[in-house]
């Protein structure tokens, strides 16, 4: 059952007594808040309900959205007309970076928010990577500017930059490698291939987005976490929302590094990505009617 159905049948009750407001913090936790937030919000939530005077489940599940509201922020990133906007994707294995990186640029070209496209290749790591990338672009008719396996990622971002700019291209969106197992290496790369970017493009057309798995649980939150302190975030991809039971890590994500999300994809296709609404968000989360 997914959560919010759970949710929405533990908060059918006509009136709550006191040992119910555990098992509420325990379905939060399981549904990815984590247990210091969702402790937080039920505490929170408690008060607000004997302020109010709220005693039955769909008026303290209003209340609960109230609660989870601030968390659930949205950011715009689309690219600015008129100069060069560029964009690296983040995050651990197999979330859907590359993937992510492909629906973006078909989606900003269908939009009108780009002219000419390339998809930059940062992910080294695996032959597979590149021609995985090199797919899509020979798909959507985009060029993928790559380099041998093994290569120096940012030497990729480098090519790319000076090619969008040999080309009048206005956007450039780079894939990157999602290994984890030596932090140290991931962070220093990381801040290598933003140095070269930053170094190249104006702030304000420079987006980190970190992409996140929404099956992956607590885990995506630490991982989030080691990406963050390694170089600035501006937003989040959330993805796989349509294989998700649970979707409350987004929250926690937001609220624990202090950033909004930008997409929530909900398939394979090309298509599937739009921008995330937070009251929608909050209201498929809670088993609501949007
Ligand atoms: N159902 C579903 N599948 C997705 C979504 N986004 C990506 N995928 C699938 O997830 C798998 C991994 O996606 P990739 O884009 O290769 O992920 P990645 O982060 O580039 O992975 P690595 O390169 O291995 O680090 C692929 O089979 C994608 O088709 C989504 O929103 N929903
Ligand atoms: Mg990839």
């Amino acid at each position: 059952m997914k959560f919010g159905d759970r949710l929405r049948s533990f908060l059918g009750m006509s009136s709550i007594k006191d040992e119910d407001w555990d098992e509420l913090s325990d379905l939060l936790v399981e549904g990815d808040l984590g247990a210091a937030f969702a402790e937080e919000a039920v505490q929170k939530l408690k008060e607000r309900c004997a302020k109010s005077g709220v005693q039955d489940g769909a008026g303290a599940r209003a209340l609960l959205k109230e609660v989870l509201a601030p968390y659930a922020r949205a950011v715009s990133l689309d690219p600015v007309p008129g100069a060069l906007n560029v964009y690296m994707l983040l995050g651990v294995n197999g979330v859907g970076k590359t993937t992510s990186a492909a629906k973006l640029a078909r989606r900003w070209l269908d939009a009108g928010l780009s002219q000419k496209a390339l998809l930059a290749a940062g992910d080294t790591f695996r032959a597979a990577a590149i021609d995985q990338l090199k797919h899509h672009g020979q798909k959507l008719g985009i060029r993928v500017v790559a380099q041998e396996p093994g290569s120096d990622p940012g030497a990729v971002l480098y090519d790319a930059l000076a090619a969008a700019q040999a080309e009048g291209a206005d956007l450039v969106i780079a894939d990157t490698a999602g290994r984890m197992h030596n932090k140290q290496n991931l962070v220093r790369e990381l801040e290598k291939m933003d140095k070269i970017v930053s170094a190249r493009t104006k702030d304000e057309r420079y987006r980190k987005l970190l992409v996140v798995d929404a099956t992956t649980g607590q885990n995506a939150l630490r991982q989030a976490e080691a990406f963050s302190e390694a170089v600035r975030i501006d937003g989040l991809i959330l993805t796989k929302y349509d294989s998700s039971a649970k979707g409350g890590l987004a929250l926690a994500i937001m609220r624990s590094l202090n950033i909004a999300t930008a997409f929530i994809c909900d398939g394979e296709r090309y298509d599937s990505i739009r921008a995330f609404e937070p009251e929608r968000y909050l209201a498929e989360l809670l088993g609501m009617e949007p």
